[in-house]
């Protein structure tokens, strides 16, 4: 395993050479140095990485479609995109080299998972534009495992194949296991006897350690958190390792800092802030200081799996997803730490909010029929939502199977009203 010294040795080269080539290559890079009074050759040591301007998502929306492209468009092996919510979607170019190195990835995160060849991955993220179907494709791939492409939906399909291909590892969002928790016992599987499961690689959103419970106890697997996004070649960043005490991120690859999202000052190790990453050797795309709105920490101590590679804390959430209730950060994750850690519970949950002549937080909450007209359950809901939270949600039990399950993509728990009102 690299010692955190030759990792070092190995960034700083490869950082050097990256913000060279940026600099050449891509026009936007050389205007922001050239506005920045800097030159590739002001970058000496890693730290001066924070003399380089942040590259945000408006910066590839701005330049869509492949404004930020480094090689001339012939040596583009494959073109992925990711689905904005509103307006162009971002799209991401790779050539060969990138694809190879993305593979390469994939592989290394399977391995650490635990993930061998004999293995049978039943790989149920999204094929398509979206980076998670090929993604984690690739991955199964570099270890020699067994793929099974099925993709996303058709629920019924998934659980017959699971059982009958004796898949052993689960790929998918964790909202989506989640609901396979509850289906798979609606069809009348025993899911740690009927299923092989041993392995499971959940990511693409938010989720919490509470779901992670949950899934292992009904499954019987291993859970490892995978966190990656599109501009960042897509899945395969970072992943938790058998120890899960934090992500692994592969930092041969990926320059991580923490930034404080509203100064953008370079936090310590261990401060929680943005996650901003710099690929140390993307040719088609290079991204200097990527600003990724995701909130985490990350901590540098040799981890007890023997490598230094450095670790993020599971993603909290997006600063952009954070809700702001009456003055009130709130995030969604929270949420459902609180409601996962309440035995009755329902694996689902929705949140509303609504404004009529102050913000309002409701909180639907799927239960089971004995609980759902228990005063006393709802009281003790709301106490723990204030606790965490800090303020008071509107809470409504509801019956198990009634609230809105995504059998594809990822999940949609929030509505926000306010805007509408
Ligand atoms: O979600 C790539 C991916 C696919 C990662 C499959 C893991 C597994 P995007 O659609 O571009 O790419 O979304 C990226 O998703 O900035 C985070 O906000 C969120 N996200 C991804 N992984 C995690 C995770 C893929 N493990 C955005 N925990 C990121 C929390 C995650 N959030």
């Amino acid at each position: 395993m690299l010692k955190p010294k030759q990792m070092k040795a190995i960034q700083l080269r490869k950082l050097r050479k990256i913000v060279e080539y940026a600099y050449r290559n891509v026009p936007l890079f050389k205007k922001r140095f050239d506005e920045a009074g800097i030159k590739p050759s002001s970058i000496r040591t890693l730290d001066d990485v924070a003399k380089v301007p942040f590259t945000v998502k408006t910066d590839l929306r701005d330049n869509y479609p492949l404004g930020l492209l480094a090689v001339p468009q012939d040596r583009l092996y494959a073109l992925h995109a990711s689905s904005g919510t509103t307006g162009k979607p971002i799209v991401v170019a790779y050539t060969r080299g990138d694809l190879e190195c993305w593979s390469r990835l994939m592989g290394r995160s399977f391995d650490v998972a635990g993930v061998r060849k004999g293995d049978i991955v039943q790989n149920m993220y999204g094929y398509g534009l979206f980076t998670g179907g090929l993604g984690f494709h690739y991955g199964a791939r570099a270890v020699g495992a067994t793929v099974i492409p099925t993709s996303t939906g058709n629920t019924k399909r998934q659980l017959m194949l699971m059982k009958d291909l004796r898949t052993t590892v689960a790929a998918c969002t964790p909202s989506y296991m989640v609901y396979l928790c509850e289906a798979s016992r609606a069809e009348g599987y025993m899911p740690r006897t009927d299923f092989a499961l041993r392995i499971g690689l959940f990511g693409a959103e938010p989720w919490s350690e509470e779901a992670r419970k949950r899934i292992e106890e009904v499954f019987g697997l291993r859970a490892h958190d995978c966190f990656g996004m599109s501009e960042l070649y897509g899945p395969g960043v970072a992943i938790e390792c058998d120890q899960r005490n934090g992500l692994h991120v592969w930092s041969d690859e990926f320059l991580v800092e923490t930034i404080n999202p509203d100064t953008g000052e370079v936090l310590e190790p261990g401060k929680e802030g943005e996650l901003v990453f710099t690929m140390l050797s993307r040719e088609a795309m290079p991204l200097l200081r990527y600003r990724t709105r995701d909130l985490s920490r990350v901590f540098e101590e040799e981890c007890a799996c023997g490598r230094y590679h450095p670790r993020i804390r599971r993603i909290k959430g997006r600063s952009d997803d954070m809700l702001i209730v009456g003055g009130v950060n709130v995030f969604p994750s929270q949420v459902e730490h609180v409601l996962m850690n309440i035995p009755g519970v329902g694996d689902q949950y929705q949140i509303i909010l609504s404004h009529t002549d102050l913000d309002r937080l409701a909180v639907k909450v799927e239960t089971t029929s004995d609980r759902l007209n228990d005063p006393k359950f709802l009281k003790e809901i709301q106490g723990d939502l204030l606790a965490v939270l800090g303020i008071n949600a509107d809470v409504a039990l509801v019956e198990l199977g009634t609230l809105p399950r995504s059998e594809v993509g990822k999940a949609r728990r929030v509505i926000d009203l306010r805007s509408k009102e």
